[in-house]
């Protein structure tokens, strides 16, 4: 028949879908599966991905979203820095007619039409896993316990979440208060300094607990602890969020005792959602993935299954 002919003629299959992918950087192992899993996922479903490292500035994920409107991408994707100062080259996205997709932190926009969808963890719950496994580790130890924050960079969607979240529910307990805050920018280097600020205070002033906003940090942080001539784990709490092989490989030798599961695996997601879009389908306005907490009694079988 015609069609037979005219489709067997066809050398070139449909044409693939062009994707822009601004990535926020590279600062942690969570970023880096992240940005892996995104690439891998691009390659297995044919879709032609350009991807561009801000190196954790909003002005270089400018740069970069300009430049995939100018090759007329088909779609943009953006893991945000931050959470403002969106609405303007969101508002030029939109003008040019390309889809937007916001990977893994959010954007805080009055016009939500400014993207598609969001395609995250819920950050707060994060939050809220590692209140409530303190609340449950300290329910027989009398306070007052002073609690150490290593925030992640300043402004961005996880950190602002996840300290809310666990906030919320140590509030439960007035005797338990976070007496010293800073932002880390979610690396090692900066978890490992931060955090010898935190001890370098008289004894009865040192924190009982550390929450570590990602792994990373908290990776520095016990460096600094044992440095400091004390026992992570024992000594001080430790907990953190994300879930790295290298994480639960110190929370089976005991120096981590708690790690929240953050899921970076986002890239098969990613691009079933650009597909959908391309085929002209309506999606939800915000995907979550599901996710759990790790303890030192299930961390060594966890290790080998760790993809990061
Ligand atoms: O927890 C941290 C990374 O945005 C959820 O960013 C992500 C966070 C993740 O640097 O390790």
């Amino acid at each position: 028949s015609e069609w037979l002919k005219s489709s067997a003629s066809s050398v070139n299959p449909e044409k693939p879908i062009t994707l822009g992918f601004s990535q926020l950087g590279s600062e942690s192992a969570w970023r880096l599966a992240n940005t892996a899993s995104v690439q891998d996922a691009a390659a297995e479903s044919g879709i032609h991905l350009i991807i561009e490292n801000a190196e954790q500035s909003q002005t270089k994920q400018f740069e970069a979203i300009r430049s995939f409107i100018q090759m007329k991408v088909d779609v943009i994707a953006i893991a945000p820095v931050v959470e403002s100062g969106w609405e303007d080259i969101l508002l030029e996205i939109k003008q040019a007619g390309i889809p937007a997709v916001i990977l893994d932190r959010s954007v805080n926009v009055k016009d939500t039409s400014l993207f598609v969808t969001t395609i995250g963890s819920n950050l707060y719950e994060e939050g809220v896993k590692a209140g409530k496994y303190l609340i449950d580790r300290m329910r027989n130890q009398p306070g007052p316990i002073r609690i150490a924050e290593l925030q992640g960079t300043k402004g961005s969607t996880p950190s602002i979440q996840r300290g809310e979240g666990f906030r919320s529910i140590i509030a439960a307990r007035e005797d338990m208060v976070i007496t010293q805050s800073a932002p880390a920018d979610f690396t090692e280097e900066m978890g490992r300094e931060v955090m010898r600020t935190f001890l370098d205070v008289p004894a009865k002033e040192r924190p009982q607990v550390l929450f570590a906003h990602n792994d990373d940090m908290a990776l520095g942080a016990i460096e600094s602890i044992e440095e400091a001539g004390l026992r992570p784990g024992i000594d001080i709490i430790v907990i953190s969020v994300d879930g790295s092989r290298k994480a639960l490989q110190q929370l089976a030798a005991g120096k981590l005792n708690a790690v929240v599961e953050c899921n970076p695996l986002l890239g098969p997601q990613l691009m079933q959602t650009a597909k959908e879009i391309m085929a002209g389908r309506t999606l939800p306005k915000r995907m979550v993935p599901p996710e759990d907490i790790f303890t030192q009694e299930r961390a060594a079988e966890e290790i080998s299954k760790r993809k990061f």
